[in-house]
């Protein structure tokens, strides 16, 4: 046994005096064990470990309800502790990190008392790779043990990596008593640990993942020389060539990543493989390329929406239950087949639903049968679009990166930037309505620059300039799209049907990689013309392309007010660049 480990794990211990403590192995039975256990646990209200489900719709899948008050990521309880406050930036909450020691050690202390204490060694990125990183994850949530095996590389095996550095990210987390008044998500990023009490939920509980593999891990890549980014990684072959390009893609939470990693195109000719759809870490090749590694696992995506139409290569991965076993969180029952339902499974809604709370459902009441953010945990061995380069531990080479954001105006179907540094200045500045993927109002305009407004673990004006600087380092800097699938008509209905379609953007973005066709120059980046833009088999007219493409002054003004007051709060310690390309673009717009 590793010293630095076990000595951890004993202070831990001694904290939060546990009943048992368990050292999670990683090996089917144990699994199946543990399934067991949770299946067996006393339900709280409406509250369920794990549920049974139908094996023959859902290969080896479980149903999990959680505490209706611990259903999304709680912005408002996540702090970043840094000695100084101007560190953690205006993008985070702060407390010093003695006084958020102490604070969240109380609430600690003696809070695994009749429990058991999960210890979880698990790496993020293969273990192979020089990129991955191992941790060591205390938990009191056997949903979270569970959900840790399919979304990261766990078991016993990971303590020989650690070996004798002792070097190794280490996750506090307790549910606590799921009181939001006592619940904390607290990271330490000189210190490379997180203290997380009172949710059991996705991000808030499963360390290795916004809290670890973003705010944790975008402040050593800013140390080191990397980008920890909550972005996709998927490839796209071209069936003649045999010749496969590689994307980025960054979109804030429930804005459509996950069913853009695993895209099923419309046009001929091209294959999709997937590689990530939440996180990618990036590091500058020896060539002065980029290259992405997704350290998960697993997916843990949104449920209410994904169909057979929508997403049939997430379909299939959920079915087949090869690799782990598949987790749904917070979605609808449907009683006659004992299996999950949510909105936009099916046309036909089934006659007998369970609501996400274990409530009988009647379509009289108003109410969803799902959470709008229920969600799937699933093996990424699954998926049947899985890139052969999954494991590579080199990572794979991006020709491109998109951003994304979900906004009803203002911003086109497709623009590129002019140039990396141009990139990084519409990143910084992007905006998106926010969603149910966090507590709090759902449908406002926010900043989210590159998607990682709540995930990046240090201040984002230093942010924007390491961005610079990485981009500074490259010989072939990837081409940088910007993309809006949501815009919508005066009726308040999408203009673009989105999903498979989104492929014809993707498409255009390969012809401007390869350099096959102009772009129209417009002040706020380069645009499509109608010939190049393959809309075979949509109804679009010229008319309602160019209202996907208009640049609106009066809805540009507003925007540019926006990132004014968003830059505003970065005072001296902005990239003096930002403004001026803020002034450039005041001056051509307005
Ligand atoms: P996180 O897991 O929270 O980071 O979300 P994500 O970015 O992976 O989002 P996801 O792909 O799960 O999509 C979220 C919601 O947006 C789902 O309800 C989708 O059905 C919907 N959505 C995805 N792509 C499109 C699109 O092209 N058009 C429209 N209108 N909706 C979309
Ligand atoms: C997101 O909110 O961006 C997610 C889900 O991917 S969570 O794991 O809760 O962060
Ligand atoms: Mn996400």
């Amino acid at each position: 046994m590793i010293r630095a480990v076990e000595q951890w794990v004993e202070e831990q211990a001694a904290l939060s005096k546990p009943d048992k403590i368990y050292w999670v192995q990683g090996t089917e039975d144990e699994i199946r064990r543990l399934i067991e256990i949770g299946i067996s646990e006393e339900k709280t209200g409406p509250h369920q470990t794990f549920r049974e489900l139908n094996h023959q719709v859902f290969a080896h899948s479980y149903l999990h309800r959680s505490h209706p008050n611990d259903v999304a990521r709680t912005e408002q309880l996540t702090f970043v502790c840094t000695p100084k406050k101007e560190d953690a930036g205006p993008n985070n909450n702060w407390m010093e990190p003695k006084e958020a020691k102490a604070m969240v050690s109380k609430l600690f202390d003696g809070c695994m008392r009749g429990r058991t204490l999960y210890v979880i060694p698990y790496m993020m990125g293969n273990p192979e790779s020089p990129y991955a990183k191992p941790c060591i994850q205390i938990t009191d949530s056997i949903y979270v043990v569970v959900s840790m095996y399919i979304m990261t590389r766990a078991g016993r095996k990971i303590l020989e990596r650690i070996g004798s550095s002792g070097n190794f990210v280490k996750g506090l987390h307790s549910i606590g008593d799921l009181d939001p008044n006592r619940r904390y998500i607290m990271h330490f990023p000189q210190e490379g640990l997180v203290m997380s009490v009172g949710s059991g939920y996705g991000g808030n509980a499963l360390l290795g993942k916004k809290c670890f593999s973003l705010r944790i891990a975008s402040y050593q890549g800013h140390q080191e020389g990397w980008l920890a980014e909550h972005m996709i990684i998927m490839g796209v072959e071209d069936k003649k060539t045999g010749e496969t390009m590689y994307f980025l893609g960054a979109f804030p939470s429930a804005c459509g990543k996950t069913n853009l990693a695993m895209i099923d195109p419309i046009l001929e000719g091209y294959t999709v493989t997937t590689l990530g759809d939440d996180i990618a870490w990036i590091n500058v090749g020896p060539d002065g390329r980029l290259y992405a590694i997704n350290p998960e696992a697993g997916f843990f995506g949104v449920a209410p929406g994904t169909s057979d139409e929508t997403n049939p290569q997430m379909m299939k991965t959920l079915k087949s239950g090869r690799v782990y076993p598949t987790l749904f969180t917070n979605t609808g029952l449907d009683t006659d087949t004992n299996s999950p339902w949510w909105e936009g499974l099916t046309d036909r809604v089934p006659p007998h639903l369970l609501d996400w709370q274990g409530n009988p459902w009647n379509a009289a009441s108003g109410k969803v049968v799902a959470h709008p953010n229920s969600r799937f945990t699933v093996s990424a061995y699954n998926c049947p679009t899985l890139s052969k380069e999954f494991d590579n531990p080199k990572g794979v080479p991006i020709s491109a990166i998109l951003f994304g954001g979900r906004r009803s105006d203002t911003v086109p179907l497709v623009c590129e930037s002019f140039d990396w540094r141009h990139g990084v200045f519409k990143a910084s500045s992007l905006g998106s309505e926010t969603t149910t993927a966090a507590a709090g109002q759902v449908g406002v305009v926010r900043r989210d620059p590159m998607a990682m407004l709540p995930f990046c673990g240090y201040n984002m004006a230093d942010y924007f300039r390491h961005w610079m600087n990485v981009g500074g380092r490259l010989k072939n800097p990837p081409k940088i799209f910007f993309v809006n699938w949501f815009k919508k008509d005066v009726q308040g209905k999408f203009i673009w049907p989105g999903f498979r379609d989104n492929f014809r953007i993707i498409k255009w973005m390969m012809d401007r990689v390869k350099g096959t066709i102009p772009a129209r120059e417009t002040p706020i980046g380069l645009m499509p013309n109608y010939a190049d833009l393959n809309l075979t088999g949509l109804d679009i007219s010229k008319e309602t392309f160019d209202k996907l493409f208009e640049v609106n002054p009066d809805e540009w003004k507003k925007e540019i007010e926006g990132i004014e007051a968003f830059y505003g709060q970065f005072g001296a310690r902005l990239p003096q660049q930002l403004t001026r390309y803020v002034d450039k673009l005041k001056k051509q717009i307005i």
